[in-house]
């Protein structure tokens, strides 16, 4: 593409998710424009285009790529519907960020990672935001530096306030751990080797369908255990937190931050309600990283081998959640198509508070 020009991206999928994404893309986001918006919903389509001045709706993909209307896709609806819009967007040759799950299960991951190196560039990455997150890079550049000794245990919180009535169990694992599938075996620089998922005592307050929390249990290859709560009924807000603990110390991450209030015998502070301001600066970290890269040919985050993977230790983690004890997760060897890429990850001083 011309690089004077804005990248023209079509967003498939208007709901939550791509909503964000375009307004992001039309009010913060440089370089880049959306122009086209796939969504079958005729009233979340309207408001789509409203808000992304110069853009228009097509019924399909491929209908927005034969008109030369996108140079790029953002795939923002839910996972099982990734792979019908990814193929054609792989096929036209166009840089594509598809949010996390890659897709619907390990099959289809591996149909899509097949048809990109069938089309011989790595054009696919994968919304796994929590890597654009100025903490978690933190966290591991300090891990990578040794400078508390070697990690040993990864702590993880995941809870949320509270979830849709189309949220089923196997999502715990599938929508929800699934950042921590990515996102440890990325601080830790290794792979997983198991994951078990324990069931303690039910929260009453979970909606009738689902047994949780859970605890999941990953080790990885390099022997650092991680730990993960994954709790969807919290009701107060969104919490994402992670304890490092180290030989020599501890460091804690995502710990809600702002104003401190103390009125009336109490003292409080403020905590998310969404992933949406959760993690809105590493969402626009995330898309501004992609457009970049996406305007010089490449990708900037995590592959769609990546996506492959988790969506294995994904499977083994659904397995684990009806099974007792641990599940071996079987990861095969990275083919050199996505292990030659040279990873081109925001780096960022770390922040230091003391
Ligand atoms: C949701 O789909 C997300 O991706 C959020 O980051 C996660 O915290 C939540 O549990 C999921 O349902």
């Amino acid at each position: 593409m011309n690089l004077c020009e804005d990248l023209r991206v079509g967003v498939v999928g208007a709901g939550q998710m791509g909503a964000d994404h375009i307004q992001r893309l039309t009010h913060r986001i440089s370089g880049a424009r959306v122009t086209a918006v796939i969504e079958p919903d005729p009233a979340r389509a309207d408001a789509a285009v409203t808000a992304a001045p110069g853009a228009r709706a097509y019924p399909r993909l491929e209908d927005a790529l034969d008109a030369g209307a996108v140079d790029a896709v953002l795939i923002a609806t839910p996972g099982r519907f990734h792979e019908p819009v990814l193929l054609p967007a792989i096929a036209a040759g166009v840089p594509v960020l598809c949010e996390k799950p890659l897709a619907e299960d390990a099959a289809a991951a591996l149909r899509i990672v097949e048809a990109e190196q069938r089309s011989g560039a790595q054009r696919v990455q994968v919304g796994f935001m929590r890597r654009f997150d100025a903490e978690y890079a933190g966290l591991r550049e300090l891990i990578g530096s040794k400078e508390l000794g070697e990690l040993l245990m990864l702590r993880c919180i995941h809870r949320n306030p509270s979830v849709l009535d189309y949220y089923t169990q196997d999502m715990l694992i599938a929508d929800s751990v699934v950042h921590e599938l990515d996102v440890v075996p990325w601080l830790a620089g290794s792979p997983i080797r198991t994951i078990e998922v324990r069931h303690g005592r039910r929260n009453t307050l979970a909606p009738a369908h689902l047994e949780e929390p859970i605890l999941v249990l990953i080790e990885l290859e390099n022997g650092v255990l991680a730990d993960v709560e994954m709790n969807v009924s919290v009701r107060f807000g969104y919490q994402v937190a992670t304890e490092g603990v180290f030989e020599q110390g501890i460091a804690r991450i995502g710990q809600p931050a702002g104003m401190q209030i103390w009125e009336d015998g109490s003292a409080r502070i403020g905590e998310h309600r969404s992933f949406t301001t959760r993690f809105a600066p590493a969402y626009d970290a995330q898309v501004q990283a992609w457009v970049d890269a996406a305007r010089a040919g490449g990708i900037a985050g995590p592959s769609a081998w990546d996506g492959y993977r988790v969506a294995l230790a994904s499977e083994a983690g659904v397995r684990a959640l009806h099974t007792r004890g641990p599940v071996e997760v079987d990861l095969p060897e990275t083919p050199a198509f996505y292990a030659e890429r040279p990873l081109l990850f925001p780096s960022r001083p770390r922040q230091r508070t003391l």
